[in-house]
């Protein structure tokens, strides 16, 4: 066989002209998961929310339900669109099972890592 032979195999491609391929791995838009104030939620379930749907220990938690308290909103992760939905969509059951008007929205987060 000779290198041109090779070459020739090489190159085919069945006749179809291929296009390079971009490399088009584009990481996925990100969402907030923001949990609202109100004024009926107690603290201490607020707290437990954080820590169980968002992997928070007791002091973040902590930190965040008081920033959504003062502020009005906050936070409490961040995630690609679907994850972030189902999150929210999970607490809000949950608020809604105990008989809580706690609500969570999602936001897209800002271009960059974090606002
Ligand atoms: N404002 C509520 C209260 O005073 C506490 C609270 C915090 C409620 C965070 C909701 O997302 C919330 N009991």
């Amino acid at each position: 066989m000779s290198d041109k032979a090779d070459q020739d195999d090489f190159h085919s491609d069945g006749g179809l002209l291929l296009e390079e391929e971009k490399p088009k791995l584009k990481r996925p838009a990100l969402y907030k998961v923001v949990i609202l104030n109100d004024d009926y939620t107690p603290m201490e379930f607020v707290v437990e929310i954080l820590e169980s749907f968002f992997s928070m220990n007791r002091e973040k938690a902590t930190q965040i339900m008081l920033a959504i308290h003062t502020q009005g909103k906050a936070a409490a992760g961040i995630y690609p669109r679907d994850i972030a939905e189902t999150k929210s969509h999970l607490v809000n059951l949950y608020a809604k099972e105990n008989e809580h008007p706690l609500l969570s929205d999602i936001e897209p987060a800002e271009d960059g890592n974090e606002e």
